[in-house]
């Protein structure tokens, strides 16, 4: 069993509903286990500021699946909640996003998948959630703990405490 890290966000309709639910198909395999969660964060979007604000959470978890599997288990899982029910399919619209943060102390990088995730210690989203579980932990390419990710951080984007999740 490896331990995974994993970030979720939503700036779409009922944001924390999609988080939910996106944990509970998760925990639909065999092969993926929750042990945490963090609580759940309203997120000042990083990047193209031009779009919703964002809620956002971390979760850790155990699995059996390789990083390519797991990774096509969160891409099966975006999919399941990305299509807008409005009759018109709308396959581009994405209501979740699933990041792999971490994979036990991995360091990957293939085309379709980097791990650690390539932006994850410049983003105040994950950096405050992941915090709550893993403080000390050290960036397997950075050797730097989250906390000091954390205060590094240049420009962090607003990140406030917006409630728990029901797991
Ligand atoms: N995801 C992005 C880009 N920017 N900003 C916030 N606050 N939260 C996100 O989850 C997020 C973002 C691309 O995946
Ligand atoms: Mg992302
Ligand atoms: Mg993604």
């Amino acid at each position: 069993m490896s331990v995974v890290y994993i970030s979720l966000g939503s700036n779409m309709e009922d944001r924390v509903a999609y988080i939910q639910q996106a944990i509970k198909l998760l925990q639909s395999s065999r092969d993926f286990s929750l042990v945490r969660s963090s609580t759940l964060y309203e997120t000042e979007p990083w990047g193209n500021k031009d779009q919703p604000w964002f809620v956002n959470a971390v979760i850790e978890a155990k699995t059996k699946f390789s990083p390519v599997e797991l990774l096509h288990h969160c891409q099966e899982v975006e999919k399941n909640l990305g299509r807008v029910r409005d009759g018109v399919a709308r396959w581009g619209q994405r209501c979740i996003d699933i990041d792999i943060i971490f994979y036990d102390n991995e360091i990957i990088n293939l085309p379709e998948l980097i791990i650690p995730h390539k932006f994850m210690h410049k983003r105040a989203f994950v950096l405050v959630p992941i915090l709550e579980l893993i403080p000390l932990y050290k960036h397997p390419v950075f050797g730097k703990t989250m906390i000091s990710l954390h205060e590094e951080l240049q420009e962090p984007e607003d990140v406030f405490l917006y409630g728990t999740l029901r797991t």
